[in-house]
């Protein structure tokens, strides 16, 4: 069995292990310019786990001064042979592996999310991403165009400097899915973490160094939205920002790229996932995976499974299936690794769920399961089944980002097909049949970047991952991510001689 690192008081000796709770700028580790520090704290208890440096806007000029500096030409980096620059990947992705136990016990720490799960899911999908794109540092190249008289050469270069602002639901993974791909492309970054989970990319920097990444290709900056991120969405030497969280912050990155450089923004934000549940599906399975899909990380995803459409003749069956199947979850500290289910990030986002709890019971639908917090105290919130909803009511429409599965009956693909598209959001989606003819065209249908068929949360660092209407814009992960990160230099030669 797998635990975690010892933790006798669950924060002395692991803030031994945090040697480095400071912003990170050219492989050295710097107090803030302002003097200020922020605390972080362990949802599971309360407790402070320990206090960060607070990078501001200040700091922020300077991570970005050494960035662009790092990937100047004539630089060890831009110069370096692609080969190596994979390599450097490898490395730091051998240290990642070399150090797993620490890093997902830093994660649990600092999110609340179950350990096994830090373990293999948050840990094994950043290290096989970071492998991923170390496979394809040097198989990044143009092509040869004849036209007429000319020849035509495409080159893949770097964007330049990127920014990455990270959310606090996935913070490794998506540290990862930002940088993996930069670093890739030749780039240099300036990554935020979210200021509820900074302890795990602040390790990384230390492993950064470690691994040989000449200074500056990566300069990390805790710190809070409307100061530090929002120094990098406006800084007018980042050519490049990705950012994974709220569509209301995703629209104000977009609004301060524009309002500055028109740096190039790919944004990754909220879904109001609908399942399709047809009557001919693998019924038990249907209703493992849909509420896996609605429940994982303590409903905390973006890609959760909010919305549940069944059919008609197998939904009272559905439904007593799935009050049966949330049963299994154990509830409790989340570095026993026992538990599956853990506390939310913080107080502000515990209220919020709270809120779409009672408007759902209040508007009329069927609390089958939940509905309450566990205990007086703390950030724990009982896996949650509503059914009976309707489209018009808020968890129906909202992104609740919490423990509640909603489930919604159907009566023809049609009907389905309509109220799973009637969102402005398009991030993913899932079908549950066993014609694949009818998951096909259905799949067809949906009007989201994903579409996954009897299965749920098949993220693959292969796989292009992204949101249609104001889930978003552009892709991470796949070849397709490669893009994002390179600019393309059409270089035209006129051929004097014709022979
Ligand atoms: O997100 P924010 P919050 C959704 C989810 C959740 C809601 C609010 O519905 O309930 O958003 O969560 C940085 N300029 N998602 O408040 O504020 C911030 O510091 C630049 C979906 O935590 O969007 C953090 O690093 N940056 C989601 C990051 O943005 C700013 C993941 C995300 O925080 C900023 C998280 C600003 N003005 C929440 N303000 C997903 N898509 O997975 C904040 N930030």
């Amino acid at each position: 069995l797998i635990t975690p690192l010892h933790v006798a008081t669950q924060t002395k000796p692991i803030t031994n292990s945090l040697r480095f709770p400071q912003i990170f700028i050219n492989n050295e580790w710097h107090t803030s310019s302002s003097g200020k520090t922020f605390p972080t704290f362990n949802p599971a208890t309360g407790v402070k786990i320990c206090d960060v440096e607070e990078a501001d806007k200040e700091d922020v000029d300077r991570a970005v001064g050494a960035a662009k500096a790092a990937g100047q030409r004539g630089s060890p980096w831009r110069r370096m042979d692609t080969s190596s620059r994979g390599m450097l990947l490898h490395k730091l992705a051998d240290l990642m592996e070399r150090d797993r136990l620490l890093l997902a016990t830093l994660e649990t720490l600092d999110t609340g999310k179950p350990f096994l799960q830090s373990f293999f899911i948050d840990l094994d999908g950043s290290i096989k991403t970071l492998r991923y794109y170390a496979g394809w540092a040097d198989k990044i190249h143009g092509k040869s165009l004849p036209v007429g008289d000319f020849m035509c050469l495409t080159k893949h270069e770097p964007v330049g400097v990127c920014g990455a602002i990270i959310p606090w639901n996935f913070p490794l993974l998506m540290f990862m899915w930002k940088m993996a791909p930069a670093l890739s492309c030749g780039n240099t970054v300036v990554i935020k973490p979210a200021e509820q989970t900074p302890l795990t990319a602040l390790h990384i920097g230390s492993l950064i160094k470690e691994a040989g990444f000449p200074p500056g290709v990566v300069n990390i900056v805790p710190g809070f939205g409307p100061t530090a991120g929002a120094a990098i969405a406006s800084h007018m030497d980042i050519n490049k920002v990705a950012f994974t969280g709220s569509t209301e912050v995703g629209q104000l990155i977009k609004e301060a790229s524009a309002k500055s450089n028109l740096k190039r923004v790919t944004l990754e934000l909220g879904g109001k996932n609908p399942c399709i549940v047809f009557a001919d599906c693998d019924l038990q399975l249907a209703v493992e995976e849909t509420q896996k899909g609605a429940l994982y990380n303590q409903g905390q995803c973006c890609t959760a499974a909010s919305r549940v459409f069944v059919e008609e003749s197998i939904y009272e069956e559905f439904v007593r299936r799935s009050i049966e199947n949330v049963k299994k979850i154990v509830i409790g500290d989340p570095l026993d690794p026992q538990t599956s289910h853990g506390p939310q990030i913080d107080r502000q986002h515990f209220d919020k769920i709270m809120d779409l709890i009672k408007s759902g019971k209040e508007e009329g639908a069927r609390l089958e399961y939940g509905g309450a917090a566990l205990g007086e105290k703390g950030l724990f919130i009982k896996p949650t089944i509503f059914s009976g909803v309707k489209d018009h009511m808020r968890i129906a429409k909202e992104e609740i980002f919490g423990p509640v599965q909603c489930i919604f009956s159907f009566k023809s693909p049609q009907e389905a097909i309509e109220r799973a598209n009637s969102s402005q959001y398009g991030l993913v989606s899932a079908v549950f049949t066993t014609s694949m003819d009818r998951a096909l065209s259905v799949s067809a249908a949906l009007e989201t970047g994903t579409v996954w068929i009897n299965c749920y949360n098949a993220l693959h660092a292969q796989t292009p991952f992204g949101g249609y209407k104001m889930s978003g814009n552009g892709r991470e992960l796949g070849e397709y991510a490669l893009a994002e990160y390179s600019e393309v230099k059409a270089v035209t030669i006129k051929l004097s001689e014709t022979l």
